[in-house]
């Protein structure tokens, strides 16, 4: 370990059942009840967050809200309430500027600090995690999970450790034990397909991981493993950055093994523009312009776009434009190696509606 990560302090702080806790604060008859935020059970929709009441029954983020109802008939649905999530969030990011400038959000709910500059110690970071626990509750009356460590990888792992209202701390000495005993379905970038390969070569928590070497790794993952090999020993040197102006927002994924076949295509679009749907709603942001990003299996990259005056928010309504980009760019059974979805010329409600051009079209009716 080199001496730039021990003389960082970082602290990833992260709210508990986020859109849940804020619907069992506003209304006390839900608390200590199974509270589902997402789509109805009767519909295709599926589930944005569970109340810790409710994740007992096994249910989930992700989830199709049919099968949480099976898995957890008392529990209650309500519909999402963004507009009340996004004034949180602005509150709680608020309190995190407060303390530092390095401030970088990783959704509504979640964001790393780096807080290097304001304390000389790790005990003092931790000091100053539970600090800004305190002020989130007094501010909004919700609780808040907090990671120390001196990276963002610890400082995620730590947040999640003791999740809700949990307050961890992985000093530099610790961090070899707790990355050793660790699951490999935990470490960052690994999915489920990584972690299925990484266990038939009977490879299951950390300790087993480090002793693959970085070639072998890289061999096996690509660029990720790289950067496992390096997580695994506790480096990462990633700074905190905080947001400048965005100019788009993109989701993409890289495969273990190059995809020909155009069905499984076309569901990684769909999974993707869910993703991408569900950022733009929480940032409440729509794009003019949506672009498919291709990389072949020799490497060469391909985007291309369609831009729309009304912009693009909806999955269901990028899907279709998705496929037939796709379509016309996959002509042959040309291997796939990476499949990008992004939207560019963003477009804030408020520049929507003072275009005039578009406002009588019904944006927003998701809310
Ligand atoms: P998370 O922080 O991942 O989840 P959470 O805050 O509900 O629960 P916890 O942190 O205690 O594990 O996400 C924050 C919010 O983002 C969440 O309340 C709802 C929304 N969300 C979705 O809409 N879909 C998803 O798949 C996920 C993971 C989150
Ligand atoms: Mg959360």
């Amino acid at each position: 370990m080199n001496a730039m990560h021990e003389s960082r302090f970082i602290l990833h702080i992260d709210l508990d059942a986020f859109y849940a806790s804020i619907e069992q604060r506003d209304r006390p008859e839900l608390r200590g009840k199974p509270v589902i935020v997402g789509g109805s059970p009767e519909g295709r929709g599926v589930v944005s967050t569970a109340s810790y009441e409710a994740r007992r029954f096994g249910v989930h983020s992700a989830m199709p809200s049919r099968t949480a109802q099976r898995l957890c008939p008392e529990a209650i649905f309500l519909p999402a309430r963004f507009e009340v999530y996004r004034a949180v969030s602005q509150q709680v990011m608020a309190i995190f500027q407060a303390h530092t400038a390095l401030v970088e959000p990783l959704s509504l709910d979640e964001a790393y600090l780096d807080v290097t500059a304001a304390v000389h110690h790790l005990e003092e970071a931790a000091q100053l995690a539970r600090e800004i626990k305190q002020q989130i509750r007094s501010t909004t009356d919700l609780t808040a999970s907090a990671g120390v460590s001196y990276c963002k990888f610890l400082a995620k792992l730590a947040s999640d450790a003791h999740k809700p209202d949990g307050l961890t701390v992985i000093s530099p000495e610790q961090a070899p034990a707790f990355l050793e005993a660790l699951s490999i379905d935990t470490f960052f970038g690994v999915g489920k397909v990584t972690a299925a390969k990484l266990r038939e070569l009977g490879i299951e928590h950390g300790a087993d991981l480090k002793r693959l070497g970085e070639e072998r790794l890289r061999a096996l993952l690509g660029k990720h493993g790289s950067q496992l090999y390096r997580f695994v020993r506790g480096e990462d040197d990633r700074p905190v950055e905080p947001r400048r102006e965005r100019k788009s927002i993109g989701k993409e994924v890289t495969f273990e093994r190059d995809l020909v076949d155009r069905d499984r295509m076309e569901g990684v679009l769909e999974q993707l523009a869910g993703q991408l749907e569900r950022r733009l709603v929480e940032l409440d942001l729509r794009g003019r312009t949506l672009t498919l990003k291709v990389r072949w299996s020799d490497f060469q990259l391909i985007t291309r776009s369609v831009s729309r005056p009304e912009g693009f928010q909806d999955a269901q309504a990028m899907l279709p434009v998705l496929c037939t980009l796709l379509a016309q760019l996959a002509g042959g059974n040309r291997p796939v190696r990476l499949l990008g979805v992004s939207v560019s010329h963003l477009l804030s409600r408020e520049e929507v509606q003072r275009t005039g051009r578009v406002t009588a079209l019904p944006l927003w009716d998701r809310e």
